[in-house]
């Protein structure tokens, strides 16, 4: 059975590939598994025929024969488990690449995540600025270890996993910050991780909805729409 991933209807990241379901679509892209996409509006995210796929609510979903799946982190590691070139048999091989997803959720998104927040809801505070100071020190403490980590190397552990496009996933969100520039073998690691063919079909395939929500809400109505 081919999957169905349900994603927001009209992204608030504008088609930018920063919301949730990127990773799951990128991580089925490397599997090379077809899916298909459910997308929802707020109203329908918080329905209880949503909240029955995922609990609280949010995207993305996932569901196949058997199975209905949440949390990001948990879809990519499901699906990446189906696949070596994301998650290698090799046992130690394999918890190490398992580490990295979690060190991408777990460790470095935290700050990331509260900086992104900081700078579109405190943004007024009057205590914003000292705020966004300890946070950069927090990403760059995080990011300079990440990048002693790396070394020279391409990816995290040898060769690409589940590991690298869940901590790539995360590093997105600081692309346009100036954050990712003081550490250029991380900017490096990034870009590599964007520029591989099945990052460009996920981040194009969500585009693309993003692009057609637009056009369909620019849509002047048509009489049958009122009646
Ligand atoms: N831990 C869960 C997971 O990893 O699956 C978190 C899921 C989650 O946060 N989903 C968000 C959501 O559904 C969308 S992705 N939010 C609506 C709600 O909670 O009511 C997070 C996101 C949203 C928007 C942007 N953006 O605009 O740039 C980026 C990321």
């Amino acid at each position: 059975m081919t999957p169905t991933i349900t994603v927001f209807a009209n992204s608030p990241d504008r088609g930018r590939g920063l919301a949730r379901d990127m990773p799951v679509r990128w991580a089925l892209e490397e599997a090379g598994r077809a899916y298909e996409v459910r997308s929802v509006s707020f109203a329908e995210m918080k329905g209880a025929a949503h909240k029955a796929r995922q609990p609280f609510g949010q995207i993305p979903a996932y569901e196949e024969e058997g199975l209905t799946l949440f949390e990001s982190g948990a879809i990519v590691l499901h699906i990446a488990g189906h696949c070596p070139a994301l998650l290698p048999a090799e046992e130690a091989a394999r918890a190490r690449a398992m580490a990295w997803v979690f060190a991408a959720l777990n460790t470095v998104e935290p700050p990331v995540f509260d900086y992104s927040l900081a700078g579109v809801l405190e943004k007024e505070k009057p205590w914003h600025d000292e705020r966004r100071a300890l946070l950069e020190a927090r990403i760059h403490d995080r990011l300079g270890n990440l990048s002693r980590h790396l070394g020279e190397a391409d990816w995290l552990e040898g060769a690409f996993s589940a590991g690298d496009l869940m901590m790539i996933s995360v590093l997105r969100r600081l692309n346009g910050t100036g954050l990712l520039e003081a550490w250029p073998a991380i900017a490096a690691y990034v870009a590599r991780g964007e520029s591989r063919p099945a990052f460009i079909r996920a981040f194009d395939a969500q585009r693309a909805l993003f692009t057609q929500s637009q056009a369909q809400q620019a849509q002047p109505l048509k009489e049958s729409d009122t009646a």
